[in-house]
């Protein structure tokens, strides 16, 4: 169908790199991270701006393949420092998940996965635009974020849970009903993180992002995580949407702790 991608059959992801030349490159995400193989490193601190803002007007946006959150209102929350030159200004985020609780991260550590992975998108400010950024080693940081299974509800994650219920059918979108806050949603520990370079884990599947992995995870029970399997794409409920782990060639990743 057209310029359509998947995670099965013909459009799924070994056939992206036939459409896309660059989901074939050397430097592709996602990634097992071998922690025997991590550079330890102590880089700047991370500077997260406008993460502790109360922010209205959030679009929630079924666009066939993920959920993605999107601030409408200026200015956007930014990040600076860590492994990064310059500002980078919030896009989107979105999330992967899997079929069950046992998969459906991107990345891996030590072959583990985890049952969903949150990815924020930034441009880098000097770029202007994400479709300039896009054509830039460097235009895009990804900070990630694993889930992990907990008994107790992650109360933040209830006004996204409403919204999901909304956005059930694919291209469809709803604004929240609540002021959303980014620190709410993530984990306590900022300061501990992966950082590698790779891509957009979809087609185009572009080498322009600085990825940020953080260490905790963040807690969420099994009915919270069940909601995002209920979204549908136009081929039926979208059970998972994660790219299978990418050779790391010759790239070394990072590990930042104090
Ligand atoms: C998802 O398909 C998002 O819907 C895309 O966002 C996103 O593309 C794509 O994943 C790749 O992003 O962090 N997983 S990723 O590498 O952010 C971009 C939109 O289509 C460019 C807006
Ligand atoms: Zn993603």
């Amino acid at each position: 169908s057209g310029e359509d991608f998947g995670y099965d059959g013909s459009i799924g992801p070994s056939y992206w790199g036939e459409r896309y030349r660059e989901c074939a490159g050397k430097h592709q995400s996602p990634i097992n991270i071998n922690l025997l193989h991590v550079k330890q490193v102590s880089l700047p601190e991370i500077t997260f701006i406008g993460f502790d803002d109360s922010i209205d007007n959030v679009h929630v946006t079924n666009n066939g393949h993920t959920v993605l959150i999107e601030v409408m209102n200026e200015p956007h929350p930014r990040v600076r420092g860590g492994p990064l030159d310059g500002d980078y200004v919030f896009s989107q985020m979105h999330f992967h998940w899997g079929d069950n609780d046992t998969f459906g991260s991107e990345d891996k550590i030590n072959h583990r996965s985890f049952p969903m992975e949150l990815h924020m998108v930034f441009y880098k400010e000097a770029y202007k635009t994400m479709a300039e950024a896009v054509k830039h080693s460097d235009g895009l940081t990804v900070l990630a974020f694993f889930y992990e299974l907990d008994r107790h509800q992650h109360p933040a994650y209830d006004d996204i849970t409403i919204a999901l219920a909304n956005v059930t059918e694919p291209h469809t979108s709803v604004i929240m009903d609540h002021p959303f806050s980014f620190l709410n949603i993530l984990p306590y520990d900022l300061t501990r993180y992966f950082t590698y370079r790779g891509s957009l884990t979809t087609p185009p599947c572009s080498e322009v992002v600085i990825w940020l992995d953080f260490e905790q995870p963040i807690r969420l029970t099994h009915e919270q995580i069940e909601a995002f399997r209920e979204l549908r794409s136009a081929h039926g409920k979208i059970t998972h949407n994660f790219r299978p782990i990418q050779p790391i060639g010759d790239r070394v990743v990072f590990y930042n702790i104090d």
